[in-house]
């Protein structure tokens, strides 16, 4: 059976939601983060990075959270959480994939390294400011790329799973989003049964 190693409120959720939408089968792992528990064995041999979610299925070990939901799209649900390899939806896909997690992501995990993630020693509390900014310009951008009811238009993909998920960090981190069409989107995601099945299975782990 499908193995997902994660934690409550982190990048895992984006996998259980996933496989929620799938309605695969899977066993939900917590690695409980706050005790160190990820950079210890046996947890480590897994993720030399130290960080869920991990994906276990069969031989497969994979890390990081685009790579493991457009791979469960792919292998179980081809067509229906992915577009099909080749096309020019899955194009669309890749981007919007890429966007979420290099382009709107990387401003709220700079926010939380300056705030806690980091030693001490190494914050720079000006950074945060900088990236409540750099935050505020890239939510034009999905704005302005959101023509439809989903990013892909029609259909929901994964692309919206981690977009949705990193806008949900967002209102968690009290950021300010007023866009009456991204809030319409983040309401749309929200109220995805799969999502609440989702945390539902990791807030019991
Ligand atoms: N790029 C990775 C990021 C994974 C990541 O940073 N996970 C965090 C939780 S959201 C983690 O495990 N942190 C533990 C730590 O840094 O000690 C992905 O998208 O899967």
């Amino acid at each position: 059976m499908i193995q997902v190693y994660g934690h409550a409120r982190t990048r895992s959720l984006r996998v259980c939601w996933a496989l929620e939408e799938i309605g695969a089968e899977y066993r939900f792992i917590d690695v409980d983060l706050p005790s160190g528990a990820a950079r210890r064995e046996p947890f480590i041999s897994l993720n030399p990075g130290g960080k869920v979610p991990v994906l276990l299925d069969g031989d497969l070990v994979l890390t990081e959270s685009p790579a493991i939901v457009t791979y469960l799209g792919d292998q179980y649900a081809p067509g229906k959480l992915v577009p099909a390899v080749g096309t020019l939806l899955r194009a669309r896909y890749e981007q919007w994939s890429y966007f979420a997690v290099t382009e709107l992501e990387q401003p709220l995990w700079t926010m939380a390294k300056h705030r806690f993630a980091l030693p001490e020693a190494r914050r720079v509390p000006a950074m945060i400011d900088c990236a409540v900014w750099e935050f505020g310009r890239t939510l034009k951008i999905l704005e302005k790329g959101l023509q439809g009811p989903y990013i892909l238009g029609d259909a929901f993909s994964a692309a919206d799973i981690l977009l949705g998920h990193t806008l949900l960090w967002a209102q968690a981190f009290k950021l300010e989003m007023s866009s009456p069409t991204l809030l319409d989107y983040l309401q749309r995601l929200s109220l995805r049964p799969a999502l609440a099945r989702a945390m539902a299975r990791e807030a019991a782990a």
